[in-house]
């Protein structure tokens, strides 16, 4: 068979394979992707790594058809002797369609995850001290508190009252203010699909809005010493209701306290040698 023959077969297979993985992968695969659709920053994740797949598949495909029918196809038979093929120099068909074809996937995806941070407010990463989009309507902030080695919530709607759990209403819009006291943390809320980098002295917002109550795993997801991997928390979405009475136990709980805390603030610059103690 010559050379476009081999093409054709190869092309018609590629073809064939992608209608069968296609569907499997839009909706069988696609829509177990994590994190999950527990907020929608989850959700927006779900979508996006679905995409990603969908646009991967037939390159996928047609690279294992390649290779499996270069394998069935020109394999040396037993007897035959073994020489190497035809050095072809160039095949500017091929060349061509394989540099658009990349080049119009890598421009999609560019654009499109571009696009997306934008339509979904960062989509559960970290956005900086001004964020580019912000969500409509009314948002609860709740500013998390790193340092070596746990993670404290304060809520500064609330009087500013600190606690060491992390509760939050279900369906309320949150704006996470990530900040660390002492090295670079990163408060990485798996199911909720946040993760924003804990820097010292800097602000980090991070949107996110859940659609279910239920538990969810705090974890610091960047090596911060010696007791990182200790650092952890489990945290809960809750009813509205359930909410209101929590935070009114926390504060009533630290309002003692708190007057040894500092003023709320975005960041917090403590003094290394009381630190130190
Ligand atoms: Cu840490």
């Amino acid at each position: 068979m010559n050379l476009r023959g081999h093409a054709g077969r190869i092309a018609a297979l590629t073809v064939i394979g992608t209608a069968i993985v296609l569907p499997l992968v839009i909706f069988v695969l696609g829509p177990n992707m994590p994190p999950g659709k527990r907020t929608n920053a989850g959700s927006s994740q779900v979508h996006d790594n679905t995409v990603l797949l969908v646009v991967m598949t037939p390159f996928t495909v047609f690279i294992i058809v390649y290779i499996l029918y270069a394998v069935f196809t020109f394999r040396a038979r037993s007897g035959e002797e073994l020489r190497d093929g035809p050095a072809i120099h160039g095949h500017l068909p091929s060349q061509i369609a394989w540099l658009a074809t990349t080049t119009i996937a890598i421009l999609f995806l560019a654009i499109f995850g571009s696009a997306e941070l934008l339509a979904s407010n960062g989509s559960g990463g970290g956005s900086g001290p001004s964020p580019l989009t912000k969500p409509g309507g009314s948002v609860l902030p709740v500013q998390v508190i790193a340092q070596q080695w746990e993670f404290t919530y304060r809520y500064p709607t609330y009087g500013g009252v600190e606690t060491a759990q992390l509760v939050l209403p279900v369906g309320r819009q949150i704006a996470f203010h990530v900040t660390s006291l002492d090295a670079i943390h990163s408060f990485w809320a798996y199911e909720l699909g946040v993760k924003a980098d804990a820097n010292p002295g800097v602000d980090n917002v991070a949107f996110v809005k859940p659609k279910k109550t239920g538990t969810f795993q705090v974890r610091c997801a960047e090596l911060c010493g010696l007791w990182h991997g200790y650092m952890f928390d489990t945290g809960r979405v809750v009813g509205g209701a359930q909410f209101a009475t929590w935070i009114a136990q926390q504060r009533q709980a630290f309002t003692p306290v708190q007057k040894y805390l500092p003023k709320y603030a975005p960041s917090y610059s403590p003094d290394p040698e009381a630190r130190a103690g």
